[in-house]
């Protein structure tokens, strides 16, 4: 069938569908694709109209997107780059190879870099700008397991040495190593975006754009062509991370947002798809969810047999192979293919007849074409109104020999010696055979042609990536004393600590200096935490305002968007606002602008949730508040179980940059945000903030005096005990410090027991401030002892120590080795009640009566109490003896 579109037609039709055919290739030469796209368009919504069902197709046929006559040809110098590619491939295996030899077991990657390599080198030579004017450039989110290429690359381009090369993996030993992923805790000048964990990249990457557009709408930064790039796996899209938020990218209309999924078929036990193709699979994904799709599957080497075949019957033979197909026609050499791919029809051995073995096995991939490559990315780069993803099939272990594309190659650090010494005889990298076999690194001299042409790209495209800014931050925390209206107690009032967070949040967004850096993030309860006025006062961000007029326009509070609105109001998605939060956080050296995130969640869908993702926040040396509402295991009530947290304070241990407190009274909350804010702004220290924050409403106190070092530090004497001289001393945090209160006051006047009553407002830091005295007293035998903080504080205060949160016992049990035997703590151990607050703290032992009991049951014990009192005194308060652990219940 004659056709005058460049492509011919692949399928056979009837005579009737043929001339409906023509009319429309017609059309398509003749007016434009466009039209042709009006035509089909039109069709179909004929055919919706006579109630003919016609589903559109979400998948395309097994071949490029952008057809051959569309490409424009490659502008750069193939054969330098080609070269400087071999180059750091050699330089990246050396390294890996070199490393293993060395010390045998320590591990990295090559087969990921080598599928991979092409992609990166075409970006890196012709797309990734490292600034825009004055700004800074693109942002990449590398493959973590590509690490290798990415440092290899940074070797040729000078920014490492031999001797940092030679330290791969090698961080301990005095001088600086390579980490073996991206890591910006590790490598704070290099990497700006921890990867490894698969799925964190690409969720990250999407509230990275949509964070970039949220500065551009709110005036904090200039508008930029700056573009965020993800490199994907394919095994990685089976993360719900990666996949979970494709809409959001769409929904936004995220043009600066590019995806490249690596597809080389595999994973790391094996196939992604065996039975089926990764590439049509997530074609129809990407489509449905919105994005502008570009497949990249064949090189231009195929260009020339899909010209010969006029059948379609090499399309035809190409679908139907699977991916586990694909990988053996890779792994299994060109005699292989001929027999197994185009021996399929007599047709398909006729079209490859005059092509050798060898030229068959080199027939490439559309990742590994630089041709291809390139007219995707200028694609990409051009397209307006959604997120584009490059679907680019590769081999895993690309020219590794005889471990490319087998099930074991993800996992291969070592080649041959044979293996090495090939291939620096094939790419004809002069370092000798046995230097060869022990992975001799090489970089040409710095006036060899292709290091100059290197140079000369990165130069053009504005330096060096990746590359991690820490800007010294200009930046003025408000003082203490403009705290005056949280500090001064609530004369009364019966508030809760989150409705005080609210309103020094609201004070916050108020402020001359700094309001406008605040970035506010809730997963869909704001009202949860009274947030409503803040949502008036600064709107929710929407990036395309409000388009509709909210039913509850005329009331005050109403629900109002803003496209430079300044509430992120995620919908119910903790990741994605975890996203947020790190996007934000991590603003003051990837934008320079310090934007300061205070995400609002359910605390017990906070670390146990996305901890994976905090982690990675505290990687990036993210900086902001993560307020735990709704805190605690008996302060949340009615809600049960899977509500109420007892243990994110535990988890928030595990953090090393993560100072979390857990303060009973809004004073102390005013106290530790300003303090937060000043060494995190001001100071520009890179830690982070988890507070908790409760719904129990309660008189506030003002704050006393000379407390505000213990709150910050962990602990102070909130009120020593009426008559003086204490015999124990009870602790309590958050709304449980009242009823430790209660039960000093039970203890005194029913039992005569006279007791000191301190709030612990962070366990976790008390305890890391203690860990660190103890470790230079054990570094320093000779010297005088230093005395952990939580000692000092209580020199003098005699007796037991009861301890009582509304988190687990090992919270406070942290103290326990400088504690030693006066400890006794209490806590919600187990899982959760639907109750009040009153039955839930009888339930898990923590009501006042419960530290009586315990107060009084160790001073029993201690003979410092009669025990026969002691156990009348239980049955006085209604303390059942024998009834179940709730710990276990
Ligand atoms: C959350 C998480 N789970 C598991 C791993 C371990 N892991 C590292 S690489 C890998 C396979 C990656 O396959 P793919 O995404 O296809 O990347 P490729 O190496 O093939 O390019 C796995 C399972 C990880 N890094 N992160
Ligand atoms: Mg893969």
């Amino acid at each position: 069938m004659e056709t005058k579109l460049a492509l011919p037609v692949q399928s056979k039709f009837s005579d009737e569908v043929a001339e409906w055919i023509e009319a429309f290739d017609d059309l398509v030469v003749g007016e434009g694709p466009e039209q042709g796209a009006e035509l089909i368009a039109a069709l179909r919504q004929r055919a919706r109209e006579a109630g003919i069902s016609t589903p559109g197709a979400l998948t395309t046929p097994y071949l490029n997107t952008i057809p051959k006559h569309e490409e424009v040809p490659y502008p750069g110098d193939r054969k330098l780059e080609e070269r400087l590619e071999a180059l750091i491939r050699w330089n990246a295996m050396a390294m890996v190879h070199g490393q293993n030899k060395k010390d045998a077991g320590i591990g990295g990657h090559l087969s990921t870099y080598s599928s991979l390599a092409t992609l990166l080198e075409v970006g890196y030579e012709h797309f990734f700008h490292a600034v825009y004017g004055d700004q800074p450039g693109d942002f990449i989110y590398f493959q973590g397991h590509a690490s290798p290429g990415v440092y290899a690359r940074a070797y040729l381009e000078g920014r490492f040495d031999d001797d940092r090369l030679l330290h791969f993996r090698h961080e301990l030993r005095g001088k600086p190593g390579l980490s073996s992923y991206p890591h910006p805790w590790l490598m704070p000048d290099f990497w700006r975006f921890p990867t490894v964990s698969m799925g964190i990249g690409p969720l990250n990457a999407i509230y990275q754009a949509r964070f970039m557009r949220y500065l551009e709408n709110r005036s904090l930064i200039q508008k930029t062509d700056r573009k965020i790039w993800a490199f994907v796996g394919d095994g990685e899209t089976d993360e719900v991370d990666t996949l979970g938020a494709l809409g959001v990218a769409s929904r936004e209309k995220l043009d600066n947002l590019i995806f490249v999924v690596n597809c080389n078929l595999q994973r790391l036990d094996g196939p992604v798809r065996g039975n089926k193709r990764i590439i049509d699979e997530l074609e129809g994904t990407f489509r449905g969810a919105g994005w502008h799709v570009l497949k990249v599957v064949w090189g231009g080497d195929w260009d020339e047999l899909f010209e010969r075949d006029q059948s379609g019957l090499l399309l035809k033979r190409m679908e139907e192979c699977v991916d586990g197909d694909y990988q053996s026609f890779k792994a299994k050499g060109g005699a292989y293919l001929r027999q197994e791919f185009f021996g399929k029809y007599p047709e398909l051995l006729e079209l490859v007849r005059d092509k050798t073995d060898e030229q068959l096995e080199n027939l490439h991939r559309g990742g590994h074409d630089r041709t291809k490559i390139y007219n995707a990315y200028r694609r990409a780069v051009e397209h307006r109104g959604s997120p584009t993803v490059i679907l680019a099939k590769t081999v895993k272990g690309y020219g590794l020999g005889a471990n490319q594309a087998r099930n074991a190659s993800h996992q291969e650090k070592k080649l041959t010696d044979a293996g090495l010494a090939q291939f620096v005889k094939r790419f004809k990298i002069p370092v000798p055979e046995q230097q060869a076999k022990l992975g001799k690194p090489y970089r040409p001299a710095p006036d060899s042609p292709e290091i100059i042409y290197l140079q000369e790209h990165r130069r053009a495209l504005g330096g060096y990536l990746p590359m991690r800014e820490h800007p010294k931050l200009v930046f003025k925390a408000p003082k203490l004393r403009e705290f005056n209206e949280w500090t001064g107690g609530s004369k009364g009032r019966e508030v809760s600590t989150t409705m005080g967070f609210v309103s020094i949040l609201r004070h916050l967004l108020k402020d001359p200096a700094i309001g406008k850096l605040i970035v506010p993030i809730v997963p869909d309860e704001a009202r949860t935490f009274g947030l409503e006025s803040a949502i008036r006062q600064v709107a929710i961000y929407a990036s395309e305002g409000q388009k509709y007029k909210p039913h509850d326009n005329d009331m005050l509070l109403y629900y109002r968007e803003e496209q430079d609105g300044q509430i992120l109001e995620e919908g119910i998605t903790e990741a994605g606002s975890m996203a947020s939060f790190t996007a934000a956080g991590t603003a003051w050296s990837n934008y320079r602008v310090p934007t300061i995130p205070f995400y609002m969640y359910y605390s017990m869908f906070g670390f146990q949730r996305v901890g994976d993702m905090i982690w990675a926040f505290a990687d990036s040396r993210g900086k902001g508040f993560l307020m735990g509402g709704t805190a605690g295991r008996t302060t949340m009530l009615g809600e049960g179980l899977q509500h109420q947290d007892g243990h994110s304070h535990v988890l928030a241990s595990t953090v090393p940059t993560c100072l979390s407190y857990d303060p009973a009274y809004v004073y102390e909350l005013a106290v530790i945000l300003q303090d937060g804010i000043r060494r995190m702004y001001q100071e520009g220290e890179d830690v982070f903030y988890y507070i908790t924050m409760y719904n129990e409403d309660y008189a506030m106190p003002a704050m006393p005096e000379g407390v505000c070092d213990g709150i910050v530090r962990g602990i102070y004497r909130f009120r020593p005990a009426a008559a003086g001289n204490a015999i124990a001393q009870l602790f309590g945090s958050g709304p449980i410090l009242n009823e430790v209160v209660r039960a000093q006051g039970i203890l005194a006047e029913k039992y005569g027991v006279q007791t000191d009553v301190w709030s612990v407002t962070s366990y976790n830091e008390l305890r890391r401030e203690a860990l660190g005295v103890e470790r230079w007293n054990r570094l320093h035998p000779g010297q005088p002892e230093k005395v952990p903080y939580i000692l000092q504080t209580l020199q003098g205060a005699e007796g037991p120590i009861i301890a009582a949160s509304d988190y687990m016992k090992s919270v406070p049990d942290q103290l326990a080795p400088w504690l030693s035997a006066r400890l006794v703590s209490l806590g919600t151990d187990g899982f959760g009640r639907s109750d009040n607050r009153e039955y839930l703290r009888r339930h898990f032992e923590v009501n006042a009566e419960s530290v009586v009991v315990a107060t009084l049951s160790r001073l029993a014990r201690d003979g410092k109490f009669d025990q026969a009192r002691a156990e009348e005194a239980f049955a006085e308060l209604g303390v059942d003896t024998e009834t179940a652990d709730p710990a276990h219940m």
